[in-house]
């Protein structure tokens, strides 16, 4: 089973080389911002306080998204594999993601951590507030995020690197030389 956890600040292409990856390898995509996107539109109890964290830039409470992850694997028992977009994002949320997968017996395969320049993501973003108008993409918020990822996600690619499970890609290019990049590494681990 290939289990492979797509990481990377906010902007980085998680989203968008996921997509290219679920076709190629047929693993089922686990977004957990799409997936509290998704809670927000239904206006649920759970998107609506959601949604309040989002606006402002911040990370959802551990064991929001951890339920969320653990539902979503149940319901799939069948998958060849997952790709974890946007998850795990602090520490805990890696322990009880390992804890999960080794209770089905199939551990993460690799991190892949998109590493692209502040100012880029700063740009992507505020394009895509332009043309999508999603309300997290402004300018107050955007720097929020880039905050809340250095100081609670990016010590998850640590946590990784300690298991021999982190593989660093540059995430500068046209999406297809990113992308390129990226099925190296992980036909190189297959
Ligand atoms: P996410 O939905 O995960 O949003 P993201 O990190 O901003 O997106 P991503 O990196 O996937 O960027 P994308 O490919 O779309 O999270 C949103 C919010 O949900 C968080 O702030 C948090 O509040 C909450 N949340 C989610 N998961 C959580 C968790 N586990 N715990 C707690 N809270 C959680 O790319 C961005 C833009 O760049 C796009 O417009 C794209 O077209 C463009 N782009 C991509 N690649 C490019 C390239 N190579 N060149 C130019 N542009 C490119």
């Amino acid at each position: 089973m290939l289990n492979i956890i797509l990481f990377g600040p906010p902007g980085s292409g998680k989203g968008t080389q996921s997509e290219k990856l679920i076709k190629d390898y047929h693993l089922v995509h686990l977004s957990t911002g799409n997936i509290l996107r998704d809670e927000v539109a239904r206006q649920t109890a759970l998107g609506i306080e959601a949604k309040k964290l989002m606006e402002a830039g911040q990370l959802v409470p551990d064991e929001v998204v951890i339920g969320m992850i653990r539902n979503k694997i149940a319901e799939n028992r069948e998958a060849k594999g997952f790709i974890f977009d946007g998850f795990p994002r602090t520490t805990a949320q890696a322990e009880a993601l390992d804890k999960l997968l080794e209770s089905n017996d199939t551990p993460v395969s690799m991190l892949l951590a998109l590493e692209v320049p502040e100012e880029e993501l700063k740009q992507r973003l505020l394009k895509r507030g332009e043309i999508e108008g999603r309300t997290d993409d402004n300018e107050t918020t955007i720097q929020n995020r880039i905050l809340e990822y250095k100081v609670k996600t990016s010590p998850v690619a640590d946590y990784y690197k300690a298991k021999g499970k982190l593989v660093t890609v540059p995430g500068i290019g046209s999406i297809e030389e990113i992308y390129a990049r990226i099925r190296k590494e992980v036909d190189a681990a297959l």
